[in-house]
């Protein structure tokens, strides 16, 4: 079965996306992703001054995924742009995930950073002070900043929400109303992680943001509530490692997933997520479009 999908303004071979994260640093690393199968890529999230992000340990591996707290290290969207140009020539879309403290940060970094295939706002990192959910959780700056860039980029706009909220739906509405093209959940949950020998915090931050298999049935339920909630597709992230991972958040009404924390396991996650989709498709007899939201249409 083809896979090809339009979502949020792109086209794409395929519904798998890498995620924001670690191995979006780089041009280099992001053509990897990109010749592993992926079907866009996302960068690092960056902002406009060098950031040097939170003291080590930085990022915990967990039985149930990963704690972070990186502290949004990135070297500036001017450094970044050579960067962007490298990850360009992949072929494949290349998302360039942008921070901020406020709407008017987010706009200078998306002029810095022309040329990328769409623009995902990050309002939702769970420990930089100032930046992420401390935007993120007003439905009324989520709106701002998302009219802002959507003025003043070509591209589209994707707004990445954060979880840590009572309903994540007025959130997904107030980018909507500001004009976004797509919806991205979840980022990470708020977490920590303590070491019993010492009892200290293992996080340099102290706290940080839990990713991998533990927050999948909250973004599952995130995807689902934001489907029903609004008219531009979600796209669904938090946890998902294989194909029926990714089959499931489609049927919650993912348009396309997100992967992050299970490419640290397997780079080669996309082709097998990818070509399970296929299969099980052609096992169904359905197209891809049928599986997004049908249990909403079961449900009914
Ligand atoms: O860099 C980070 O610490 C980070 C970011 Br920007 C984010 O969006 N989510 C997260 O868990 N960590």
């Amino acid at each position: 079965m083809k896979l090809t999908t339009e979502v949020g303004g792109l086209t794409l071979d395929n519904p798998t996306i890498l995620a924001a994260g670690v191995l979006g640093t780089t041009g280099a690393s992001l053509k990897r992703v990109a010749r592993m199968g992926a079907g866009a890529v996302v960068t690092k999230s960056i902002g406009t001054e060098p950031k040097y992000g939170h003291p080590n340990p930085s990022m915990v591996r967990l039985e149930c995924g990963y704690v972070n707290a990186m502290g949004l290290p990135n070297p500036s969207s001017k450094e970044f742009l050579q960067e962007l140009n490298i990850a360009k020539e992949s072929g494949v879309p290349v998302i360039a995930s942008i921070f901020g403290g406020t709407e008017d940060e987010f706009k200078a970094v998306a002029e810095g950073l022309p040329g990328a295939s769409a623009y995902e706002l990050n309002v939702s990192c769970p420990h930089a002070k100032g930046y992420g959910m401390q935007v993120g959780t007003d439905p009324e700056l989520v709106k701002k900043i998302t009219r802002i860039v959507k003025n003043t980029v070509d591209a589209p706009v994707w707004v990445k929400l954060t979880p840590n909220v009572t309903d994540i739906r007025h959130l997904g509405i107030a980018a909507q109303d500001g004009g976004a093209d797509a919806i991205v959940a979840i980022n990470t949950l708020k977490a920590m992680a303590i070491d019993i020998d010492t009892g200290y915090p293992i996080l340099g931050n102290v706290h940080g943001g839990l990713s991998g298999p533990a927050i999948k049935p909250v973004a599952v339920r995130c995807v689902y509530d934001l489907y029903e909630a609004l008219d531009i597709p979600v796209i669904g992230v938090g946890g998902i490692s294989n194909w029926a991972d990714a089959v499931e958040f489609m049927m919650a009404g993912a348009s396309a997933v997100e992967i992050g924390s299970a490419v640290y396991e397997d780079i080669g996650v996309f082709a097998s997520v990818s070509m399970g989709i296929s299969d099980y498709l052609d096992r169904k007899g359905m197209r891809l479009k049928e599986l997004i939201g049908l249990s909403h249409r079961l449900v009914k």
